[in-house]
This record gives C-alpha cells, structure tokens and sequence, in this order.
C-alpha cells in the first residue's frame, strides 16, 4: 500500500511548496524530489493540480435522532459524501437524551460510525447535569479520548442546557483539560417567539428566521463567553452566523480570552430571503438553526473569518428529506431544523474565497483543515502534509467546474441549499488513509474502513490556564 503523488504544489496552511508526498501505510512517509520509493508505488501525476490536507468538517450530525425523526444521512453515505467533497475527517455529535448516560450514548454513536468510510471522531453533549454525568465526562477525556463538550443553549424541553448545566459543566471541563462548546441561542427566548408567532396565526417557514432573531444569537454567546470567562476556561461557539455574535467574541478576544468560532458555509453564502419562498417544501428545506440571516451578515462573517475572529468552517450536515420536513406542515415549530453540506463546503469556500480573493490558499487550508486539527488537539496527525501526518490528501483542480446539485450529489438527502451552483475549483483525487477513494467523480470505499481518533486533553494551554487562573482569576481548579 504506497502511493507517490508527483509534480503537485503542496499547500499548506503556512506556505506552498512544489515537492512529490510519499505515502506507506497510511501516513506520510517523504516529501521532496526525485524520492527513493518502491517500484510498485502507485503513482499519481498531480501537475497543474494542488494537493492539500483533506478537509476537516467539525460540525456533522449524522443518523441524528431529531425533533421526531432521524437524520437521513448515516456514517457510511456521510462520510462517503464528505470524501467525494475532498473532506476526509468529520467530528459528529454524541447527543445524550435527558437523563440517558453519557457512556450510553457514546457507545450507540460508536456503534452507528462503526460502518464510516473515513476518519471521524465525537463531541459529546452535556444536556442535563448529576454527579453520574461528571464522572462519565472524566471517563471520555481519559479513556476514550473526547476533549470537548458541546452544550445546546436552544430547543427547551429536549437538550437544552440550563444555566446551572453549563456552569456545572463548564467548571468540570476544566478539572478535566477538556474545551466546553456552544450552540448560542438563547431558548427561553426563542421558545417564547416561536409561541408568539404561533398565536398570530403564523404556521410557516417564513417565522422560523423570525423566532430566531440575531440578538437570541448575541445574547447566548455573550452569556456563554462570560460564564467561560469567569470559569477561566477557553470557548468553542458553533455555528456563530450573525453580526452580534462575531461582536461579542471580537470583544472576548480583544480582552485577552481564548475564545474562538465556527461558521458555516450556509451561513457564508444563503440569506433569509430562502424563507419567503413561496414553494413550502423549498422554504422548509432551509429551516435550520441559526437560521439563514438577513443581508449583511454574511460579508461580517466572511470579514471574520478572513480577520480571525473565527478560525474555522463546518456544515452542521444534518439531513431531513421533503416528507420528514413535512412533519411540520401546519406549525413551523415542528419542521425538523437541518441542511445539508459536507460534500459542498470546500467547493463554496475556494469558489467564494479564494476565487474571490477573500482567502489565500494558505488561508483556505487553515480555515477548511488545519485551524479544527489544532483547535481540536489533533495536529499534525490530521490538517497537514508533513512527514508523520495520516496520509489524507485531497488533489484538487483549481480549473474544474462543477455544478451542486441534489440530482448528481452523494448527500442523502433530495435537496441542496446550493441547487444549480456552478463553482470552479473541485477535487479530483481524494486519499483517506493513502488509498485514492475518490477519482474523477466516483467514489471506491469501504464500508467501516473509517477509524475513530482519539483527541487528547491539552496540556499545553491548560498548564497556562491553570496558572493564569491562580494569578488573576477568581475560579481556582484543583487537579
Ligand atoms: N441545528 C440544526 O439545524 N440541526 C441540528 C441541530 C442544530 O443545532
Ligand atoms: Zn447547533
Ligand atoms: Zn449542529
């Protein structure tokens, strides 16, 4: 099992460099020039191509059991997915029902990504708090190998996080080196909206966006941020889609707080406008939360982005067909919330970034791959070549067109927020652990060749927490 990949630029999230990769049993084993390698090396000839580390898509949910359903993508058909898009790594969600274990749900997730065709690994949500959901989260940092927590401000009565949970939780991620992440709405508020808009008579998808107004964003993130402040522990806010929210964590940033953010390439590209479509079914394909925003929001996130404000770029895959959105035909509340997007992202993000001149190609590594590998403490293992790293690679061709579409994408699911977008600049070749699993348009997996991989604690930046908290901070850990 060897593969040489001559004659491409390797790209970096720090620079480029003209050189072949030499990859042996799924790592990276040489860069460089006229490379001694075996004479039954398969080899690829990649000039005119640029070889990047395979995209990283921190934000999936697959299989989701979801406000009545399932999510009709699973680990096989969404990861494969992911690969035909150029991402060879997702990192889903473990979403424990009230009251159900934490390890319980972990191993039923385990289980369902057991039949994944590249990488994955698991956030797991704390949506309810007792003794038994401390222990269990010492348990996934130090043996299964989990570092974040991921804690839904939003959907009262189901896997909000009260504010008692997030403090709990928050001060436990501490103790155990682990970064705590947020879905930001404010729920009692959103709750609250939804009602209102029911009471006037408003059932459709049109009051989705309009329950879910950006301030319910800006108000959970900064209550977020805060209580990570006064817990003196990093932050991770998902999904961050509008101006009140990039705010808030510019201002924790400008402060000195470790905080950092995600958006989506939905949230980059679509506005709210898609809720006004008259075609019920095509509006209902878009409710998803945070909602699309309304004009303006999306050039700030972009701004953010390419600032720094936040450091990476996701989906929130998370795929309900027509007749599963239909469960909530006469009452908004009840559409189940989800779009689509893992195979999409690294096409949008290149033809809107980079061919836009928004990003480098540089930047658009770091902001599709290596920015999530260091944030999620698995670097350089995943988000670089380098001698070492796993051999996930995509060669992508800058010139090739493409057109999204739900008729020729892997997604499970009948409809695609980016319908009939030609983008120029797609993969070609997609290596997953140095085998060519995707080539000119057709996949070759395996089901269940997809390994689960282990996140460490951080070390490093929870030594200096540690210390910075006993200096200046109200909140002392003992460990
Ligand atoms: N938002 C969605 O749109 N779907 C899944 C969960 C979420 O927070
Ligand atoms: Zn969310
Ligand atoms: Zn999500």
């Amino acid at each position: 099992m060897s593969l040489l990949i001559k004659g491409g630029k390797l790209v970096n999230a720090d620079q480029s460099i003209m050189a072949d990769v030499y990859c042996e049993n799924g790592l990276i084993k040489a860069i460089g020039h006229d490379l001694d390698v075996p004479s039954d090396a398969e080899v690829i000839d990649a000039t005119g191509k640029l070889v990047m580390p395979g995209g990283i898509d921190p934000h999936t949910h697959m299989q989701l059991p979801f406000m009545g359903t399932v999510a009709s993508e699973d680990f096989y058909s969404g990861t494969s997915a992911g690969l035909a898009g150029g991402t060879t790594m997702i990192i889903d969600f473990v979403i424990p029902s009230p009251q159900q274990p934490l390890m319980e749900a972990f191993n039923t997730w385990k289980e369902w990504a057991s039949r994944s065709v590249a990488d994955y690994s698991f956030h797991v949500a704390v949506t309810w708090w007792d003794e038994s959901v401390s222990q269990d989260m010492a348990t996934l940092v130090e043996q299964e190998g989990v570092n974040s927590f991921k804690h839904f401000m939003a959907y009262k009565n189901a896997i909000m996080a009260e504010d008692e949970t997030l403090v709990n939780s928050f001060s436990r991620c501490l103790e155990l080196g682990a970064m705590p992440t947020v879905h930001a709405e404010n729920g009692e508020l959103v709750h609250h909206l939804q009602q209102k808009m029911l009471s006037a008579g408003i059932t459709g998808p049109e009051a989705h966006p309009q329950s879910r107004p950006p301030e319910v964003e800006g108000e959970a993130s900064n209550r977020a941020i805060r209580i990570a402040q006064s817990i003196g522990i990093p932050l991770y806010l998902v999904h961050v889609s509008c101006k009140e929210a990039i705010d808030e964590i510019a201002r924790a940033k400008s402060e000195g707080q470790r905080v950092y953010g995600e958006c989506l390439a939905g949230h980059l590209e679509l506005d709210d406008s898609v809720y006004k479509n008259p075609d019920w079914a095509t509006a209902a394909a878009h409710v998803m939360s945070p909602p699309f925003r309304p004009k303006g929001h999306q050039e700030a996130l972009w701004k953010a982005l390419q600032g720094g404000t936040v450091q990476t770029t996701a989906t929130d895959h998370c795929c309900f067909c027509e007749d599963q959105k239909a469960m909530g035909k006469d009452n908004f509340t009840q559409i189940p919330n989800g779009t689509a997007g893992v195979e999409d992202r690294l096409m949008v993000l290149w033809d809107s970034g980079v061919n836009k001149g928004r990003l480098t190609e540089n930047e658009f590594v770091a902001v599709t791959s290596t920015n999530t590998a260091k944030i999620f403490n698995i670097y350089p293992q995943k988000g670089a070549i380098a001698v070492g790293s796993d051999a996930d690679l995509v060669i992508w061709d800058s010139t090739k067109e493409h057109t999204l579409s739900a008729k020729t994408h892997h997604q499970k699911i009948d409809f695609n927020i980016f319908e009939g977008r030609t983008v120029k600049g797609s993969p070609w070749i997609t290596i997953s652990q140095g085998n060519v699993v995707f080539k000119d348009g057709k996949l070759n997996v395996v089901e269940g060749a997809g390994r689960y991989i282990k996140r460490p604690a951080f070390p490093t930046i929870f030594d200096a927490v540690e210390k910075y908290n006993e200096e200046y901070g109200p909140y002392q850990v003992e460990r």
